[in-house]
């Protein structure tokens, strides 16, 4: 008897991650919606038909019950659980934040990735892990080197991963978004601050959605098992490098 394929999200519980876990269901993934805010993945859980876990991808006791959720084997892993905290130029960085976002967006990834490895290299096919970096973890920008700094970090364990695991059943790619208007992520960079984080999106046309990271997320993943998508850049149009944006007037 055939099975689904079998998916971890993280980072579910908004934006990339929850459109993410959306788009694989409806491709026919069993998807185990993880994030750290209970009733938002128990709620996407119960939409999708998916499995929710409570999990902080930085505590090791919530990625030891992810991996006893996930089981014997997992087909797809997306390690999107990150995020920036602050904008500050290095002069004024606060050693806290830059742990934080280095914590998140390195250190948690490698903790799940490596847990989740077994079962991914048991999945019968060839597991593929999507790592979500960013282009800021192509070129550095003022005000975010910490955030950038850390995306550097993910891109380049993306890259170090298919050099270790070079024979083995599984593939690695690292999906790096430019600018993607979501409900939290540019709020939460400035400490809740809508003003600041509108301002991020002003007048630019058409920034990307949760919905076309997803959409490019599930291309990777959904290609033949012997093929492996290194990195997918991904940008709005208007978006031709990190600080070439089109914006049109706003008032
Ligand atoms: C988010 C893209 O431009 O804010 O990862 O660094 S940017």
């Amino acid at each position: 008897m055939s099975r689904s394929p079998q998916a971890v999200v993280t980072g579910a519980s908004s934006g990339i991650g929850a459109a993410t876990a959306r788009r694989l269901a409806a491709e026919g993934y069993d998807v185990i919606c993880a994030a750290r805010r209970a009733e938002r993945i128990e709620a996407l859980a119960a939409e999708i038909g998916g499995t929710a876990v409570v999990c902080d991808v930085t505590d090791a006791d919530d990625v030891a019950a992810l991996v006893a959720a996930v089981g014997d084997r997992l087909d797809l892993l997306v390690n999107n659980a990150g995020g920036a905290f602050g904008a500050t130029p290095v002069a004024e960085a606060d050693p806290e934040e830059w742990r934080r976002m280095y914590d998140v967006n390195v250190i948690g990834l490698v903790q799940v990735t490596r847990s989740l490895l077994p079962a991914l290299l048991r999945s019968g096919g060839a597991g593929v892990i999507v790592n979500v970096g960013s282009t800021a973890g192509r070129v550095a920008y003022e005000g975010g080197g910490g955030y950038t700094a850390a995306k550097h970090g993910t891109k380049v364990v993306t890259e170090t991963l298919p050099l270790e695991l070079y024979d083995q059943p599984v593939r690695v790619c690292e999906v790096a978004p430019g600018m993607v208007r979501t409900d939290e992520f540019a709020l939460v960079r400035f400490g809740g601050d809508q003003e600041k984080a509108d301002a991020v999106y002003a007048g630019v046309p058409d920034p990307l959605t949760a919905e076309d990271v997803a959409d490019a997320i599930t291309w990777v993943a959904t290609r033949p098992v012997h093929v492996n998508i290194d990195s997918l850049v991904i940008r709005p149009r208007a978006q031709a490098a990190q600080h070439k944006v089109h914006r049109l007037p706003t008032t």
